[in-house]
């Protein structure tokens, strides 16, 4: 009796330890599952060496997550080191020494920044390594998804275009990239057409998409995303250049976690002569303004990681450069096809990642560099709007019009008799602050009265407050009570 009671509390002690133990099942990968961030992303902490091979040892390290699963240094040191010999114009992202001649007007026209000098550039000029310095010591998962990069491109320059696939190919270990797909929204330059497939053909991961008629960058980016065959989509614009190691630290995040949508930091190449630089504040988060502008704002003191170089949560994306598995984008239903030709699916991307239980991040060790243009070169057609997508129609300006507020004027009055004016919207509040009233009156705070309707020509003046004039009396419709009695109670 006492024995089988002694038998079965061993095998019960047993079963419990091979359930917190054994990795892949029970407690320990349950925890892990919960853990929102996987493991540091491939930061010392988690990691330990392989038996056997000693800090000391010159060789290749092996690690091992604590699961088994093996991590390696993904850097590709003889390209790094032959990079870093590199003499020459704009070589390690220096700023190419302009000529009066190579200013002019005419090298911006085509592309918002300057042609002559990105012509003078190699195609596989090196940059600065200006990673946060323990991006050197990371190691990531051995075994990573391979991708498909996808490039849009519209009436692209030839150099610039070039140039994006070659730092594509110097920078990318070949067996994560499983094709690079150049989609061409109907662009009608005669270097995009037989000369770009003459020269692609030169590269067999490369592979070239026409669209039929002018789509627009969204739809254009479908394009190419519904042909790709890799495990993952990376979108890049067609002016970028990919920076050291740029591609292993996104696959990384999402073979952690799949629902994991990252961005590499955008640097900035420079529009007139191409220097190579971080962005004013480096790493910041993505956010926008009531009028859906994307803004970058500082990452707040208590979110900040303890190393900078770790990943960090992004609310929305810049929307040009990006990984996620290619799945995970079908799931979350692409993009919204009806988006025209620029802008918003920024927005429509972010917003469903997180509403669908996914997560968004930017990765500091990842650094990918984009011209940033000095005016917009292409033509919208004509009929296609690009309104915001989305509004916000709780404003302190009034903007008449249409409901959907795409024209920017709002009623300005100057002083406290003046008519009532149409301005061009500054969002800047002063002549343009109108407060409702629980008298129903708009009330102008620095002209110090209100709009008022003359009964007989019908114009909009100022005129001193008064409740009971019916011809002050304004009837809001479509009112938002919360915000209004909110307002009234302060
Ligand atoms: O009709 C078009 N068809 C296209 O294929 C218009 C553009 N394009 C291509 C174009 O060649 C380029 O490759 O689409 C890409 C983006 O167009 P850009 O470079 O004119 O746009 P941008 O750099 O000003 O735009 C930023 O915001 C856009 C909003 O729709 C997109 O999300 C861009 O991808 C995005 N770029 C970045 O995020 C890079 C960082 C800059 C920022 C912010
Ligand atoms: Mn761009």
């Amino acid at each position: 009796m006492r024995r089988k009671e002694k038998r079965l509390l061993q095998a019960v002690a047993l079963v419990l330890a091979a359930l917190v133990l054994l990795p892949n099942v029970g407690l320990w990968a349950l925890y892990r599952e919960r853990q929102p961030d996987g493991t540091p992303g491939g930061s010392g902490a988690a990691v330990v060496p392989a038996a056997g091979q000693g800090s000391h040892s010159r060789q290749k390290k092996t690690f091992f997550l604590g699961d088994g699963q093996k991590l390696k240094d993904w850097h590709d040191k003889d390209s790094i080191r032959r990079d870093a010999q590199r003499v020459g114009n704009g070589e390690q992202g220096r700023p190419y020494p302009m000529t009066d001649a190579e200013r002019v007007d005419q090298a911006y026209r085509e592309n918002g920044f300057n042609i002559y000098v990105s012509d003078k550039i190699s195609l596989n000029r090196s940059l600065p390594d200006i990673r946060h310095p323990n991006c050197n010591s990371k190691r990531y998962l051995e075994t990573l998804p391979n991708t498909s990069i996808i490039i849009p491109f519209h009436n692209e320059g030839w150099s610039s275009l070039l140039r994006t696939v070659h730092s594509v190919l110097n920078r990318s270990p070949p067996e994560l990239v499983a094709e690079i797909v150049l989609v061409d929204d109907f662009s009608d330059r005669e270097h995009l057409k037989k000369p770009l497939e003459d020269y692609m053909a030169l590269f067999p991961s490369v592979r070239i998409l026409r669209t039929k008629k002018r789509e627009g960058l969204i739809r254009t980016r479908m394009l190419g995303a519904s042909v790709a065959t890799g495990d993952v989509i990376t979108f890049l614009d067609s002016h970028c250049e990919a920076n050291v190691n740029w591609l292993p630290p996104l696959l990384d995040r999402i073979a952690r976690n799949r629902k994991t949508i990252v961005c590499p930091m955008i640097d900035v190449i420079d529009h007139d002569d191409f220097r190579y630089e971080t962005q004013a504040g480096d790493a910041m988060r993505g956010a926008f303004d009531w009028e859906m502008y994307y803004k970058r704002i500082p990452i707040p003191p208590e979110l900040q990681k303890a190393d900078p170089s770790d990943p960090f949560e992004s609310p929305v994306m810049a929307g040009g450069l990006f990984a996620v598995d290619r799945k995970w984008f079908w799931e979350l239903g692409g993009y919204d096809p009806g988006l025209e030709i620029w802008g918003g699916e920024q927005y429509e991307i972010s917003f469903k990642v997180w509403m669908c239980g996914g997560r968004m991040e930017d990765i500091p060790c990842s650094r990918v560099g984009h011209i940033y243009r000095k005016y917009v070169p292409y033509k919208v057609p004509a009929g296609v709007s690009l309104a915001r997508v989305f509004t916000f129609t709780w404003r302190e300006d009034i903007r008449p019009g249409d409901p959907q507020h795409t024209k920017k004027f709002c009623f300005d009055a100057i002083s406290h008799t003046s008519p009532v004016t149409l301005y061009d919207c500054h969002s800047m509040k002063g002549n343009q602050l109108w407060k409702y009233r629980k008298d129903k009156t708009l009330y102008h705070p620095v002209s110090g009265s209100c709009m008022d309707c003359s009964e007989s020509d019908h114009r909009i003046f100022m005129n001193t407050c008064n409740p009971s004039s019916v011809t002050q009396q304004w009837l809001f419709e479509h009112t938002n009570s919360t915000v209004l009695e909110k307002f009234n109670r302060n």
